[in-house]
């Protein structure tokens, strides 16, 4: 049985993630770490979980041997618009962390999954079906971050033959937690706006096209490359993968289908806006379908009629 650590363990995709790796591996298996003491949720109860700050590399060692950790999902990071705030920070967090893990790994000889993003693309790069290699120029921190991330893990492999794999995750939508500051947030306000009877204001305008994912199928996403043949991967930087492209307009007229009186106005000009302009409109994810049969199962429809129903739950429970 795998024995797993997972770092950002409380944010958005950790939050769903580290359920999934307890049901599949067994609780005691899947050691979750986040820097709160007192996490939300069942997180901490569910199995085991500690604190670290992700630049304390002792610290994360302690861990690896504690628990004879061989797997790791990186997952603490900060997202697009944080980083553009505050771009050293973004450095240190998202590289620098991301060094300490794959040292760490490399001494361990754990296996590492990192998320790579939309974000690792630019302006100068095919907007369209973006192929799996293509121009990565991009314009924000988050997205220089994501490029370096790729390119590390791209060097451990071949320098050290440490076994990381990774996939360009599109925006999420969840209901388990919600995101922070990030350029696609407004995939998943919107929702919590529509549940709430409230007009929902969008910080990106109504054309914008975004490649988008629900988390169930991000979810398998991490899970099945981390299972999947290692002599099938081709890549070892991240794969481009993807379940659905749309603007807000696009998944306004979606969500009224099932609220008609639902309303969403446009507050639009922050730098969110600049941001997903330099990102691609969709992503070409065959090499991920190829090489490690990925398929995701939610479309819009299927998404928001999931995705209304299980907020509208979380929120009357509160
Ligand atoms: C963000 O918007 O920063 C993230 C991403 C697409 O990587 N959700």
């Amino acid at each position: 049985m795998k024995r797993i650590l997972v770092t950002g363990a409380t944010g958005q995709i950790g939050s769903a993630l580290v359920p999934a790796l307890r049901l599949l591996y067994g609780s005691n298996n899947v050691l979750a770490l986040g820097h709160k003491k007192n996490p939300p949720g069942d997180i901490a109860e569910d199995g085991p979980y500690g604190t670290l700050d992700i630049q304390d590399q002792p610290q994360l060692e302690k861990y690896l041997a504690q628990y004879n950790i061989d797997t790791i999902y990186h997952l603490a990071a900060m997202l697009s618009a944080t980083a553009e705030r505050n771009p050293q920070r973004a450095w240190d967090v998202n590289i620098n962390g991301l060094m300490r893990v794959l040292e760490v790994a490399r001494k361990f000889k754990c296996s590492v999954f990192h998320p790579s993003s939309i974000g690792a693309f630019g302006p100068t790069t095919p907007a369209d079906q973006t192929p799996q290699v293509t121009i990565q120029r991009p314009v924000s921190m988050y997205g220089v971050s994501k490029v370096t991330g790729e390119l590390l893990c791209d060097y451990y492999h071949s320098k050290f033959n440490l076994d990381t794999r990774g996939v360009r995750f599109p925006g999420l939508i969840s209901y388990e937690m919600p995101p922070g500051g990030g350029t696609t947030d407004y995939a998943v306000d919107i929702f919590y706006a529509a549940v709430q009877n409230k007009t929902f204001h969008c910080f990106l305008k109504p054309d914008t096209h975004l490649d988008m994912m629900y988390m169930p199928d991000a979810v398998q996403a991490a899970i099945q490359i981390m299972e999947a043949d290692a002599a099938k991967l081709k890549y070892r930087n991240a794969y481009n993968i993807t379940a659905m492209s749309f603007t807000p307009d696009m998944l306004y007229q979606e969500i009224k289908k099932h609220l008609p009186e639902f309303t969403m106005a446009y507050t639009v000009g922050d730098i969110r806006q600049s941001i997903a302009d330099s990102w691609p409109n969709s992503l070409d994810d065959s090499s991920a379908r190829t090489d490690w049969d990925w398929q995701p199962k939610f479309d819009i429809e299927s998404m928001t009629t999931d995705m209304l129903e299980k907020l509208a739950c979380k929120l009357q429970e509160k």
